[in-house]
């Protein structure tokens, strides 16, 4: 899929709140820092448009980009950014917790994990919380530019066993790397595959 327009559309910490327009969303979901705001500008080719950070917690409202004027991307807060304060902490984790629950436009939770770490339990856990609330999701590997090939396969491997503790049935999964530039038509196709199936 070609990305023709990416708009910057709004930002929004409730629902109620997020463009009217009821198109297809495709959020982005993670770790803070894993990067989901990076993610977002190599997709769409546009370096700027979702604001990115060395320092982790930077997305802290929710926003959502139009593409090709037919569907929205969403990059979402990270989760589980132990030094935040406690209040700012809950406060993101409502602001993802409704988004995702509540978005009756949400088609496809992309959850990121960071391909040079083990799954963890927090990633773990908000995977089962998506399980439970039936939100489909795919998990996308980043960063793998910093890892070989066969480190990042024996990485996904590793991630898999630790999935299939858990899971009868793996997600399924792709790779990215913003700063190589690669995955991009693999997330974009998957991307379409489903817009056609709507
Ligand atoms: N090497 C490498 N660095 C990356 C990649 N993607 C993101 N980064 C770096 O990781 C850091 C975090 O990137 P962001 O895109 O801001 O991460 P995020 O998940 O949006 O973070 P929060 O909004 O804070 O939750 C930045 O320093 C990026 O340059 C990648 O593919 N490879
Ligand atoms: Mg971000």
């Amino acid at each position: 899929m070609k990305i023709s327009q990416a708009i910057f559309a709004g930002s929004s910490t409730r629902v109620a709140q997020k463009p009217a327009r009821r198109l297809p969303e495709f959020a982005f979901i993670g770790r803070s820092n894993v990067g989901k705001s990076s993610l977002i500008n190599m997709l769409t080719g546009r370096s700027k448009l979702a604001m990115t950070s060395s320092t982790p917690g930077k997305t802290k409202v929710v926003n959502h980009f139009l593409i090709n004027d037919s569907w929205y991307l969403v990059d979402l807060p990270g989760y589980g950014y132990a030094k935040l304060p406690d209040k700012m902490r809950r406060e993101l984790a409502e602001v993802i917790r409704e988004y995702i629950m509540e978005s009756q436009e949400l088609v496809m939770l992309f959850v990121l994990i960071d391909s040079r770490h083990d799954i963890g339990r927090i990633d773990l856990d908000f995977l089962s919380e998506l399980g439970e609330h039936g939100i489909p999701f795919a998990i996308i590997f980043t960063k793998t530019d910093k890892l070989g090939p066969v480190a990042l396969q024996a990485q996904i491997d590793r991630d898999c066993a630790i999935l299939s503790q858990t899971w009868e049935e793996l997600p399924p999964m792709l790779a990215s790397s913003s700063a190589a530039r690669t995955g991009r038509d693999e997330v974009l196709d998957y991307i379409d595959s489903i817009l056609k199936q709507l």
